[in-house]
């Protein structure tokens, strides 16, 4: 086989934000400007020779293309072997599991997740390490260093790999396996959860489900679980063919982008229980009849009812939140002892603290959750935890909310995104927000007493790197929060994030709407920033 090396000239701009590279598919198209990423990611890691490469994505469109020219491209640089799923596909969850189970080196996986895709929409390209978790920023940062430098690449003289049968071949020094994408993530879910009762829970009636797997990567995936192993009638599963354009619509799990589900979970004859993921399948939605379950609140359920569940009946050992996420689950994690880390945006930082075991379930406000049985968020994880815990329970969703509530108090939520801000005027905002920190502490706005207001930097405990510049927090002394963040994973200008959250302990208040509740800090929050000011925008592009 020929390998040969190609000449090229770096792109100043490949530099990986919260989940990888993402751009515009047109960008990923230029010529060389995939494979230079990839180039690049491979020059940064040391001894890859003779090791095996995890290959898969979200199905996306130029997803295939993409495949083929990593294949190529690994196959020049020495690897020994890859395994693929079949198709191309594999959910961010099952790539994590599967780099772990055949002790891989790390593993490339093609999405934007929740970006639109499509011709004129996003690509991405991740990398996970043997950890089976997502590259930590010292990998990343070395990723764009060797992209700003990079003279060549190297690729084999190879026809195209057949994706869509499975089974191993040799071709010289490599092995290429197409893998079942499905399978080893199945078997693992079913070490996890007690399958007989969720088949008994579900064949009785007690539970009728939905599933919302919105045109991307998680439709195979709960087809066979949902529908084929645990019983759930043909059609739980909705939207269930991936596509290479999501059928037009945003994969995100939320209640602006899965309407449908929305709708019907909402409506008189919803099932009684809903969930939806996104493009990669790390992300999940939960509710119940008539009601929508915050990620944060489902956080805080997971870690308080883990040991209902039998993967996690020894109990947990800790747990962890972004720092966005609301403070419900350090209320769990109190009354119960556990440690409780607050981490950067990005689950690249909850790595460290699975390996070392110091927490056993993590989350993020922005609709992820998982464990230490992978080292991603994991979507279809939590619908299952969510499902195992209900027919424990003999509870519906709402029943186990308001529960919750009653005992810890309910921390009212909400996260307004201002998308396409021009880059500028974003930087604008935050400039002024970084100005006016130092003048905050100990003013009062009506009921809200400012305590603190910092940019957050986090120092992992494990290693010891440091990350600054994480967001901007003004905390209050009743203990709510705004914080502000510039995103890391739009391809258009820039999108501003503000999250609201406030703690109410009076159960009588408990039903109230989240957006009155939070009225008084969505308020202040839009004086601090003069977001409409300065963007002439009158209101959020999306609020979850
Ligand atoms: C967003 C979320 C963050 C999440 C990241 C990747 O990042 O806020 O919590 O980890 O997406 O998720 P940002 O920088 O845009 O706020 V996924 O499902 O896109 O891999
Ligand atoms: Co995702």
């Amino acid at each position: 086989m020929k390998i040969k090396t190609i000449k090229t000239k770096p792109f100043d701009d490949q530099n990986p934000g919260t989940s990888g590279l993402r751009k515009k598919v047109k960008v990923f198209q230029h010529k060389n400007y995939l494979e230079n990423f990839v180039q690049s990611i491979f020059d940064s890691l040391e001894n890859i020779a003779g090791e095996t490469l995890v290959l898969g994505g979200d199905g996306r469109y130029f997803n295939r293309e993409a495949i083929q020219i990593i294949i190529k491209m690994a196959v020049a640089n020495g690897f020994a072997r890859l395994i693929i799923g079949q198709g191309g596909l594999l959910s961010t969850p099952a790539a994590s599991h599967i780099i772990r189970k055949y002790q891989a080196f790390g593993g490339l996986v093609l999405s934007a997740s929740h970006n639109p895709g499509g011709p004129d929409e996003d690509f991405g390209i991740k990398y996970n390490v043997g950890n089976g978790g997502p590259a930590p920023e010292k990998y990343t940062q070395a990723f764009y260093q060797h992209s700003l430098a990079l003279k060549s690449y190297k690729i084999a003289e190879l026809d195209d790999i057949d994706l869509d049968t499975i089974g191993s071949q040799q071709l010289d020094a490599i092995a290429i396996d197409i893998i079942d994408p499905v399978a080893d993530y199945a078997e693992l879910m079913q070490s996890i959860f007690d399958f007989d009762l969720l088949r008994e829970s579900i064949g009785s009636g007690y539970i009728t489900l939905r599933f919302d797997a919105m045109h991307a990567i998680t439709g195979p995936y709960a087809k066979k679980i949902l529908e084929d192993i645990l019983g759930a009638e043909a059609g739980s599963v909705i939207n269930a063919i991936p596509l290479e354009d999501f059928g037009g619509g945003h994969p995100d799990p939320n209640l602006a982008h899965a309407k449908e589900l929305a709708e019907e979970m909402f409506s008189a004859s919803a099932p009684t229980f809903g969930a939806a993921s996104d493009g990669d399948g790390d992300r999940n939605m939960i509710m119940g009849s008539q009601i929508f379950v915050t990620p944060s609140d489902s956080l805080a359920v997971m870690a308080a009812n883990a040991r209902l569940i039998p993967g996690y009946a020894r109990g947990l050992c800790g747990v962890a939140r972004s720092m966005p996420t609301s403070q419900a689950v350090d209320r769990v994690a109190a009354h119960y002892h556990l440690p409780c880390y607050e981490t950067p945006t990005g689950w690249k930082f909850f790595g460290n603290l699975l390996d070392a075991g110091k927490i056993t379930l993590c989350g993020e406000e922005s609709f992820g959750t998982g464990s230490d049985h992978v080292r991603e968020k994991d979507g279809l994880w939590a619908v299952l935890f969510w499902l195992n815990l209900i027919a424990r329970k003999r509870q519906p969703v709402a029943a186990i909310i308001q529960d919750h509530w009653r005992q810890f108090g309910r921390d009212f939520y909400a996260r307004h995104d201002y998308e396409a801000v021009d880059g500028d005027i974003a930087n604008g905002i935050v400039e002024h927000l970084q100005a006016l920190l130092p003048t905050l502490p100990g003013q009062a706005f009506g009921e809200f007493v400012v305590s603190y207001a910092d940019e957050f930097s986090y120092t992992d405990p494990v290693d010891g790197s440091l990350s600054q510049n994480q967001g901007i927090r003004i905390g209050f002394d009743n203990g709510s929060r705004i914080i502000f963040r510039l995103s890391g994973t739009g391809t258009v200008g820039a999108t501003l994030r503000i999250y609201l959250e406030r703690h109410e302990a009076n159960s009588n208040l408990h039903e109230l709407d989240a957006q009155v509740a939070l009225a008084d800090l969505i308020e202040l929050a839009e004086q601090f920033c003069e977001i409409k000011q300065r963007t002439g925008r009158t209101e959020p592009t999306v609020i979850t």
